[in-house]
């Protein structure tokens, strides 16, 4: 899987993405990361990446040539992804579509945001991460691709692999414990020790079930 970024600010990739799992899979050339400098894609004196917004009022808009050009130049023919809190939710399931493409073009917008005509002429499709506001699109950038690559095949152990993933995107994980089996007085639950796998099993899904209920009900009436 290969991304390829737009962004003002080159140097904050890859960042954490070098760290763990997604450093390995970039390591083992699973996973690669080509960063363009939107900067690059300019042709005046001073590298004009922004202007004041038509209508006026405070703030800055990217300007649309530098964006048409640096995605016009790209090489495969994978979507192209506006990071920006206008588009739908990213959730598991948006994940596991996108991870079925070779490339994935990622466009960071900065300031007040990017020149419409990007949105509704070049782009095809906006991802929000949450409904918070940022300062820039490149950490939902690095949040959309994190994502993806534990997707892609051998990134993750096997052990770790993702194993039921429809289960996963439906409920919250059942609770987890390990060593010391009292750890300040507080037990872990008996039938973990119980070496029933049965019973184990059953119990994790009512876990499971009953956290999702308490916690996120949205995710039971598949509103995600
Ligand atoms: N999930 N931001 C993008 C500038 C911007 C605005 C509109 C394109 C269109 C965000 C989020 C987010 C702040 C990144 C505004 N770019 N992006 N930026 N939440 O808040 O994705």
């Amino acid at each position: 899987m290969n991304f390829e970024v737009l962004t003002l600010f080159p140097a904050l990739f890859p960042g954490p993405l070098t760290s763990g799992v997604t450093g390995r899979g970039m390591a083992a050339g699973l996973i690669s990361l080509r960063i363009h400098n939107l900067r690059d894609y300019t042709h005046d004196r001073h590298r004009q990446v922004d202007d004041v917004p038509y209508g006026g009022g405070a703030g800055m808009v990217l300007k649309p040539e530098p964006i048409f050009e640096a995605v016009r130049a790209r090489v495969g023919n994978g979507p192209v992804i506006l990071m920006s809190p206008q588009g739908p939710l990213l959730n598991q399931a948006v994940v596991r579509q996108l991870s079925a493409h070779k490339d994935l073009y990622l466009i960071c917008g900065r300031y007040e945001g990017v020149d419409e005509r990007v949105a509704a002429h070049l782009v095809d499709q906006e991802i929000s991460i949450g409904d918070y506001v940022l300062t820039g699109g490149e950490l939902p950038a690095m949040v959309l691709i994190d994502a993806v690559s534990r997707l892609i095949a051998g990134v993750l152990g096997s052990e770790e692999s993702p194993k039921d993933e429809s289960f996963a995107e439906r409920l919250l994980e059942y609770p987890h414990f390990t060593r010391p089996a009292v750890f300040e007085g507080h037990a872990v639950p008996e039938v973990l020790l119980s070496g029933h796998h049965a019973q184990i099993e059953r119990w994790r899904r009512e876990q499971a079930a009953d956290r999702t209920r308490r916690r996120r009900p949205d995710l039971l009436r598949g509103e995600k």
